[in-house]
C-alpha cells in the first residue's frame, strides 16, 4: 500500500470541549472534517512518537462509529502508527478502552462517542483522543489539537486500505515499505477479567441470590458486558437486563442515566418488587444507583458513600485507600468523609481529564462527579459499570437496603442536599448575557457579605463570590473560568456553569447545594426539591434566568 497525502483546509469550531469533540452527524460527515481532526489528534497526541506508535479505536457503537473507525485505521496507516487495537466492530465502552491502554501500553486510542448526547444519522457523534495513561488527553494537547485544526493543510491517508472489523483476529499489511497491522479483539473479555479481579464475584452473586435487582444499558455500549457479568456470571435471570442490545440511534432516546431520562426504570422501581437498579449511559461511563422504591442515590451522595465503604471492596484492601477528588461542581458530601478518615479530598473543574494527574500521582483513589461518573484508580475514566459492581459490594457487605445505607451516612456525616437544573438548547447569546451578569455580580465588591433573601423568607448570607480557577498540583498548568460560584456561609452553595458538550447553542447548568448537619433527622430525611426550594428560587433571581432564557423551567432536573 501507498501513502497519500491530501490536501485540505481548516474547519472552524474543531475545539475538543469537557470530552472531545462532539458535534451533530452530518457535521462529522463532511468531506475532511473527521480526517483532519483525526489527523491533528495524532500529531498533537503522539509528536515526535508518531511513527511506530500502537492505537486502540473503540466506540460506543453509535451511527456513524464504524466509518470513523475506518478512517482512523487508514489516517493511522498513512502516518506510520504500527499497529491498531480496534474492538470487534469498533464497539468498547469508554471505560473498557481505558482499561485496555493500560493493560496493553499503548500510546494512546481514538474513542468514538457522544457518550449521552442521542445518536443516529440525526443525533451526535464524538471523537476523543486518550493517552497513554488510558484518560482522556489533558488540556495542553486538546488546545494543540485545536490550534493545528486551525492551520491543517493536508493529512496522509491510506485510503484504499480496507480492513474487516466485524471478525476476531489479526491483518497484516504493508504501507510505504513498513508493517502495519490492526487487531480486531473481544468486545468485552478484558474488561470483564478486570472486574473479577477488583471485586468479590462468589460475594456479590450470594448476594444477588436473594435480591431482585434491574439493569438498564438504555440500548448503548453496556449491554454485552452486563449480559456477561450479570448474567454468565452472577447468574441472574436474563430479564434482569433490559436494553441491552446496542442500536446506533439507542431506540431514539437519551442514552442518559437520570430520573428524567430513564423515567421508565424509575417508574418500574416505583412498584416496588426490587431491591435495586443501575442505568448507564450510551457509552458506559455514567452510572445511576436506585434503591427499593425508586429510592435515588444523588452522584454527590454516592461517591460519598463509596469514599466511606472501599472496604468493602478487595482492590482497595489490597492497594489502600488514598485521598479523593470531586469535580468542582459536585457537593461536599465526599469531602466531609475525606475529613472524618483524614485523607486529602481535591477539588477539579468539570470533565475527567482534571482527575489523571492526581491518580498517575497517586494522590487520590477515588473520584466523582455529580453528573453520575464515578471512577476511581484501576482506570483513568470514570466507568458505569464499575459504580454498580461497587454498590453491590456495600450492600452484600453490609447487609443494609440502599435508602438505609443513605440514612446512616447522613446521620454521621450530614446531608448536602444536591440538584442540578439544565437549561438545554438555549440561545449562544442569552447563555454568555447569563454568565456576564453573574460576572459582574461577583465582581461587586459588596456581593460579598451580602444576604440574599428567598421569596419564602429563607435568608443566606454570601461567604464567597468568584470564577473558579484550577492550579493543577501536579504539573502546575492552570485552568480559568471554570464557573461561577456563590458560596454562602454554613456550606450551601450555588454554581452556575455553560455546557462543554452540548453540540449546539448553549446549555445552562445550576447547581444548588445546602447542607444540613447530622443532629437534625427531620431535617435531613426531606425530600430534596422540597429542601433546596429556596435556594433554587435565589439562583433564578441572582441570575436572572427566567428574563435572560423565557424559561419557565429546566429541561431536565437531577
Ligand atoms: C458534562 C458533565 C461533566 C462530564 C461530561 C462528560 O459536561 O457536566 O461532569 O464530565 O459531561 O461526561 P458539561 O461540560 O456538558 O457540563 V460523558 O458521560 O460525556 O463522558
Ligand atoms: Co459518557
Amino acid at each position: 500500500y501507498t501513502v497519500e497525502t491530501v490536501k485540505t483546509s481548516p474547519f472552524d469550531g474543531q475545539k475538543p470541549g469537557t470530552s472531545g469533540l462532539r458535534k451533530a452527524v452530518t457535521v462529522f460527515q463532511q468531506a475532511h472534517y473527521t480526517e483532519n481532526f483525526v489527523q491533528a489528534g495524532l500529531w498533537a497526541g503522539l509528536g515526535d512518537k508518531l511513527k511506530g506508535s500502537v492505537l486502540l479505536v473503540g466506540g460506543d457503537g453509535r451511527f456513524f462509529c464504524e466509518e470513523a473507525a475506518h478512517l482512523i485505521i487508514r489516517i493511522a496507516a498513512g502516518n506510520g502508527v504500527s499497529k491498531i487495537v480496534i474492538g470487534k466492530k469498533a464497539i468498547l465502552s469508554t471505560p473498557a478502552c481505558s482499561h485496555i491502554i493500560r493493560k496493553y501500553k499503548l500510546s494512546g486510542g481514538f474513542l468514538l462517542t457522544a457518550s449521552h448526547n442521542p445518536g443516529g444519522p440525526d443525533g451526535d457523534f464524538g471523537i476523543k483522543y486518550n493517552t497513554d495513561n488510558g484518560g482522556p488527553a489533558p488540556e495542553g494537547v486538546t488546545n494543540k489539537i485545536y490550534e493545528l485544526t486551525k492551520t491543517i493543510k493536508e493529512y496522509k491517508i491510506v485510503s484504499n486500505l480496507k480492513v474487516d472489523i466485524g471478525q476476531l483476529g489479526t491483518s497484516k499489511f504493508t504501507v510505504g515499505g513498513e508493517p502495519f497491522v490492526v487487531e480486531v479483539i473481544d468486545n468485552t473479555a478484558d474488561y470483564v477479567e478486570f472486574m473479577k479481579q477488583i471485586f468479590d464475584f462468589p460475594a456479590i452473586k450470594t448476594f444477588l441470590q436473594t435480591k431482585r435487582v434491574l439493569l438498564n444499558a438504555m440500548n448503548g455500549v453496556t449491554g454485552p458486558y452486563l449480559r456477561k457479568i450479570f448474567v454468565e456470571e452472577m447468574g441472574l435471570p436474563s430479564d434482569s437486563c433490559l436494553n441491552c442490545e446496542i442500536l446506533p440511534d439507542f431506540g431514539g432516546k437519551h442514552p442518559d442515566p437520570n430520573l428524567t431520562y430513564a423515567k421508565d426504570l424509575v417508574d418500574i422501581m416505583k412498584a416496588g418488587q426490587h431491591d435495586f437498579a443501575a442505568a448507564f449511559d450510551g457509552d458506559g461511563d455514567r452510572n445511576m444507583i436506585l434503591g427499593h422504591r425508586a429510592f435515588f442515590v444523588t452522584p454527590c451522595d454516592s461517591l460519598a458513600v463509596l469514599a466511606a465503604n472501599l472496604e468493602s471492596i478487595p482492590y482497595f484492601r489490597q492497594n489502600g485507600v488514598k485521598g479523593f477528588a470531586r469535580s468542582m461542581p459536585t457537593s461536599e458530601a465526599v469531602d466531609k468523609v475525606a475529613q472524618r478518615l483524614g485523607k486529602d479530598c481535591y477539588q477539579t473543574p468539570t470533565g475527567w481529564k482534571f482527575f489523571g494527574n492526581l491518580m498517575d500521582a497517586d494522590k487520590i483513589s477515588l473520584c466523582g462527579e455529580e453528573s453520575f461518573g464515578t471512577g476511581s484508580t484501576h482506570i483513568r475514566e470514570k466507568d458505569g459499570v464499575w459504580a454498580a459492581l461497587a454498590w453491590l459490594s456495600v450492600l452484600a457487605s453490609t447487609k443494609k437496603t440502599v435508602q438505609d445505607v443513605l440514612l446512616d451516612h447522613w446521620n454521621i456525616y450530614g446531608r448536602n442536599f444536591f440538584t442540578r437544573y439544565d437549561y438545554e438548547n438555549v440561545s449562544s447569546e442569552a447563555g454568555e448575557k447569563l454568565i456576564a451578569g453573574l460576572e459582574a455580580f461577583i465582581k461587586n465588591p459588596n456581593s460579598k457579605g451580602t444576604t440574599l433573601t428567598a421569596p419564602t423568607g429563607q435568608k443566606y448570607k454570601v461567604a464567597v463570590a468568584d470564577n473558579f480557577e484550577y492550579t493543577d498540583p501536579i504539573d502546575g498548568s492552570v485552568s480559568k473560568n471554570q464557573g461561577i460560584r456563590i458560596l454562602f456561609e454554613g456550606g450551601s452553595r450555588l454554581i452556575f456553569r455553560l455546557s462543554g458538550t452540548g453540540s449546539s447553542g448553549a446549555t445552562i447548568r445550576v447547581y444548588v447545594e445546602e447542607y444540613v448537619k447530622s443532629d437534625n433527622p427531620s431535617a435531613y430525611e426531606q425530600d430534596a426539591q422540597a429542601a433546596l426550594g429556596p435556594l433554587v428560587a435565589i439562583a433564578l433571581q441572582v441570575s436572572k434566568l427566567r428574563e435572560l432564557t423565557g424559561r419557565d423551567q429546566p429541561t431536565v432536573i437531577t
